[in-house]
């Protein structure tokens, strides 16, 4: 898999400064390939910070090394770690974003750079950024940092190495899912070469899980029902679960593997309340492309076994709609189990 990254590393040369940018909610991929891009244009001689939108979830920080994150300010200006005038760079950076509006309040800063780039790997979604690499084919955003790394000739070290590998063992799903092809596969073999903890970080990233995580996959599992005789199984999370189990939103981003592992479940769901009356649906499916094809009746979108909406509506009515989209789509479909 070869991409052509000429004009985005004349632009990574050009500046300065840079600010990256990834998606919010940051997962193991967004984490890994927005540090490891960071730490590879801060040894070009790069100033270099990624703007965060929320806090990195506890189970990544120990991927992270100190001082690569800044966030907004009140005013909506960006300063960086010891500094005390506004940052002022030259190019913003877009990694494992589809589309700008996962930029949320960081939309005027992403803009505010004189140039943009975007390495990307989930289906377009409206274009931005004036210089694009995007592969929707590709599993991970870290496979394309560390195609882009390699190019830049920047040698790759062991925190690089955790940092990539993680962003590969998270979107691969560890090497299950249908997009964990040779490249994926030869990757992980180059960064354990070159010190990647391999074992180390499938059991931090995949296998490990906070009391309040299995308290809430818990609630999730107890109330889910299944449709259409079993082919698909729904649930919901509210923010009054989240506060009983002492958790926090982060906390409830698995739950929607709990249900799909469910043998007859070609479609999973699950409603997670972000604020009183506003939903995030998650969705998955096994073999078939349904994911994809729900959040899209709710105005969303991703991958095609893996997506997600916002759903603004009390929760019967929201629950009540997915519900009745599962089934309706289930039906439609030829069974695939
Ligand atoms: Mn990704």
């Amino acid at each position: 898999m070869t991409h052509d990254f000429s004009k985005v590393i004349e632009k990574l040369l050009a500046c300065r400064a840079a600010l990256i940018f990834t998606h919010v909610n940051m997962d193991g991929d967004a984490v890994g390939s927005s540090a490891a891009l960071c730490l590879a244009m801060r040894k070009l001689g790069k100033e270099c910070y990624i703007l965060e939108e929320d806090k990195l979830g506890d189970y990544l920080r120990f991927l992270v090394p100190e001082g690569l994150f800044t966030d907004l300010g009140a005013d909506g200006s960006v300063t960086v770690p010891g500094g005390s005038v506004p940052y002022s760079w030259e190019l913003s950076i877009a990694v494992d974003m589809g589309s700008d509006s996962r930029l949320e309040r960081r939309k005027d800063a992403f803009y505010s750079a004189p140039a943009s780039v975007c390495v990307d790997h989930h289906p377009a979604q409206g274009e931005f950024a004036d210089c694009r690499v995007v592969d929707r084919d590709c599993p991970a955003a870290a496979l394309l940092v560390y195609e882009l790394i390699k190019e830049l000739n920047v040698e790759i070290d062991r925190e690089m190495a955790d940092l990539l590998y993680a962003g590969i063992i998270t979107d691969t799903g560890s090497f299950k899912y249908e997009n964990s092809g040779p490249e994926a596969h030869r990757a992980a073999a180059e960064l354990i070469e070159l010190g990647a903890r391999y074992e180390l970080l499938s059991l931090k990233l995949l296998d490990t899980h906070a009391l309040e995580t299995l308290r809430v996959e818990d609630t999730a599992m107890e109330r889910a029902e299944t449709v259409c005789g079993g082919r698909g199984i729904v649930s919901y999370i509210t923010l009054a679960d989240l506060e009983r189990c002492g958790a926090r939103p982060e906390n409830a981003e698995t739950a929607i593997d709990r249900l799909r592992v469910l043998k007859t479940a070609e479609l999973a769901a699950v409603l997670k309340e972000r604020e009183p009356g506003v939903y995030k649906l998650s969705a998955r499916s096994k073999l078939t492309g349904l994911a994809r094809e729900l959040a899209l009746r709710f105005g969303g979108g991703g991958h095609a076994k893996a997506s997600g909406a916002t759903l603004e509506m009390p929760l019967e009515q929201a629950y009540g709609a997915v519900k009745a989209a599962c089934e309706e789509l289930l039906e439609g479909a030829e069974e695939s189990l």
